[in-house]
């Protein structure tokens, strides 16, 4: 794997910047790649303009050179293997290395230049969704430009004009290449470092694809009807969790890039649109939500001071793009009596075991035999049992005490005493006399018990 420490921090593995300005335009920057779809936080930048780098859930951002002024990447264009959970690899098409391409990152009034390499059998483009840019960079095959043939290089040069959160995807080719995971997103940071400042900032990408059990490459053909509802090309349980200090700021830049739009929910928390792919939300124009609808081809950012402690749950709220592998051909047996047809069934299949008629949660607490290279349709284990959940999924974890910089999964959250549902066994203790206006949970707590006391009445978790 490549480290970016090596290829951005202090110009140690790279020439350095006087020698870069010396070759001027001579070598094409290196094209770092990536071989793990484990997040990867990009160090502060050492080269250009200040900015507070995004994380890219289970990505990375590219990293740069200056070139007498300019910031100059290199997109490499390439068939990738995306491994979308354990057990699970799609053959895709992104961008060096990975699916989605690593995350642009620059800063308003860079000078921008992006060299593109295309790998891929067939041509292609890259088009600068809503950057502010001219027509001929726009990136449109035939339209603003020739393709970009198998084997050859392009250069976008522009000024980043206006800071936000853009995106990047093909603009040739275009229901094949993004059906295959070809996309990333661009963030340009505002050059008033006071503007609108948070200490965390996530990205991530939604992405759809249909890829039948035991098969590696997603059937480009396919409109509606996706298996795998991804985020940045992961499905629940292996999505990365979004690891939160309490008491941080935080930004989550969500685009969507599928054929659907995902009205994504966050619980614990309500928050507002910051930010659209058109630019930043006026203070006086946004409204609170608790799920924002992420529309076809748009992004939205939210933001939220992260004030409750917890493992709060972050998804779509379209049920099935909480599902891995489904097929959607199978009846209902909800309430059907299957004990029959079980006895007949079995004097041929002795395992076949009846499933459905109750509901389907067994179904994620079944481990049956699965067919090689795909992933259980609701899966994810928390510590009180099964989540029975998949797709686009994953939890924002906030703790206190977590180190600034620092997104490592802080496991588990144990609950305050007495601040877990708990069955009910015929005794009810007091209501709380004040339950109103405290976020700790000890208002929670019935009146006149110690927390340790509460937490003896039942049988809730810490
Ligand atoms: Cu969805």
């Amino acid at each position: 794997m490549v480290s970016r420490r090596q290829l951005i921090g202090a110009g140690a593995a790279l020439v350095g910047a006087a020698a870069w300005s010396r070759t001027s335009a001579m070598g094409l920057p290196e094209a770092p790649t990536m071989d793990s779809a484990a997040t990867q936080v990009p160090p502060v930048p050492s080269q250009g303009p200040h900015y507070n780098p995004v994380v890219t859930l289970n990505g990375w951002s590219l990293p740069f050179r200056m070139n007498n002024g300019v910031k100059e990447f290199h997109l490499v264009a390439e068939p990738v293997e995306r491994e979308m959970g354990e057990g699970m690899t799609a053959y895709l098409w992104g961008y060096n290395g990975q699916s989605p391409g690593p995350t642009i990152e620059c800063v308003e009034g860079d000078r921008v230049r992006i060299f593109v390499s295309n790998k891929l059998p067939e041509h292609t483009t890259v088009h600068w969704h809503g950057m502010i840019l001219p027509c001929g960079m726009d990136g449109v095959t035939g339209l603003t430009q020739p393709p970009i043939p198998s084997g050859k290089t392009f250069v976008y040069e522009f000024d980043a004009k206006k800071s936000g959160t853009f995106m990047y995807h093909p603009h040739g080719d275009e229901m094949v290449q993004m059906a295959m995971g070809m996309m990333g997103f661009f963030v340009i940071h505002p050059k008033d470092p006071n503007f609108m400042p948070v200490d965390r900032d996530f990205v991530f990408l939604l992405s759809a694809y249909d890829i039948d059990p035991g098969t590696y490459v997603p059937r480009v053909m396919e409109m509606t009807d996706f298996n795998l509802w991804a985020i940045n090309s992961r499905v629940f349980p292996d999505v990365a969790p979004l690891v939160v200090r309490k008491d941080d700021r935080v930004r989550i830049r969500v685009g969507n890039l599928t054929m659907t739009n995902h009205p994504i929910h966050m619980h614990g928390y309500d928050f507002e649109v910051t930010c659209t792919d058109g630019g930043w939300v006026r203070p006086e124009a946004r409204w609170p939500e608790v799920t924002i609808d992420i529309p076809v081809g748009a992004m939205r950012a939210y933001e939220f001071d992260a004030v409750y402690e917890g493992d709060w749950a972050l998804h779509c709220h379209k049920s099935h793009h909480t599902m891995n592998a489904m097929g959607h051909e199978i009846p209902t047996f909800i309430g059907m009596d299957k004990t029959k047809v079980a006895k007949k069934i079995r004097q041929v299949q002795p395992d076949y075991m009846p499933m459905g008629t109750k509901g389907m949660a067994d179904m994620a607490e079944m481990s049956m035999p699965l067919p090689d290279n795909t992933i259980p349709m609701m899966t994810g284990w928390g510590q009180f049992g099964s989540l029975e959940m998949g797709g686009m999924f994953t939890v924002v974890k906030v703790r206190e005490g977590i180190e600034k910089g620092s997104y490592e999964d802080p496991g588990e959250y144990r609950h305050p005493p007495g601040t877990v549902a708990y069955e009910w066994t015929g005794a009810l203790p007091e209501a709380p006399s004040a339950p109103a206006g405290s976020a700790d949970g000890s208002s929670l707590r019935p009146a006149g018990k110690s927390a340790s006391a509460a937490q003896a009445d039942h049988s809730g978790h810490e």
